[in-house]
């Protein structure tokens, strides 16, 4: 049986990718290149600087730590007020219907993220309380497709990694689930996801039968 779903949030509870995509390109404009949405597809799942170094490397422009620390904080502040609207509506369809099934089925919810703005953002969707355990980027060393973030949410909880589900829209939180030994459903599309055991467009179409298959 299963005992603990372990949710990603940017693309699978609530849709932040538009305004990291924002800020992304803002600072691409101002260093003087173009940053596409099919660019930011690169991003999904990967951590701040990580995404900073992806960007960088786009546009061709080498630069040292120091002023490399100066941008990831840049882009933060503008992702902070682009996001500081944020409320229940942006959470993505089906979301609350599903935490609200595993609640009362006695499955365990967890956060698996990478962003060290998800508490912030669960507070403002009034998501918070649902979460048993949250994992996220104040708390991991190693980014995803390490998967680290999940085997914490494990062991927080108390339970093996065979008895986790792990719901994800990004290429690399997939590879991190399947390290960890986790059953992993995307969120998504089966040609992007398709190292996902299952793949659906939303969680509007989960039910519980679909999770114990
Ligand atoms: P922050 P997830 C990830 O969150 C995002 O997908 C990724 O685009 C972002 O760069 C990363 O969080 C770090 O976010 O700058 O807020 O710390 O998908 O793992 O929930
Ligand atoms: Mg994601």
């Amino acid at each position: 049986p299963i005992k603990a779903c372990i949710f990603d949030l940017d693309g699978v509870i609530v849709d932040t990718a538009k305004f990291h995509y924002l800020a992304w390109r803002r600072l691409a404009q101002e260093l003087g290149f173009d940053f596409t949405e099919e660019d930011n597809e690169r991003l999904k799942g990967v951590s701040r600087m990580d995404s900073l170094n992806i960007l960088l490397e786009i546009g061709g422009v080498e630069l040292d730590n120091a002023k490399k620390e100066e941008l990831a904080k840049n882009k933060n502040e503008w992702y902070v007020e682009l996001i500081s609207e944020m409320d229940e509506k942006e959470i993505l369809p089906g979301t609350t219907e599903f935490l609200t099934l595993l609640k009362e089925a006695g499955v365990k919810i967890s956060l698996g993220s990478a962003s060290k703005n998800a508490k912030m953002i669960l507070k403002k969707i009034n998501l918070l309380h649902m979460f048993d355990c949250i994992i996220d980027g104040t708390n991991i060393s190693k980014a995803k497709p390490d998967p680290e973030v999940f085997l914490l949410g494990a062991n927080a909880l108390k339970v093996d990694p065979s008895e986790c589900v792990v719901f994800e829209d990004a290429v690399s939180g997939v590879e991190a689930a399947i390290s960890a030994g986790m059953y992993v459903i995307g969120i998504g599309t089966k040609e992007t996801l398709h190292r996902a055991n299952d793949v659906v467009g939303s969680l509007a179409e989960m039910t519980l039968d679909r999770l114990e298959r």
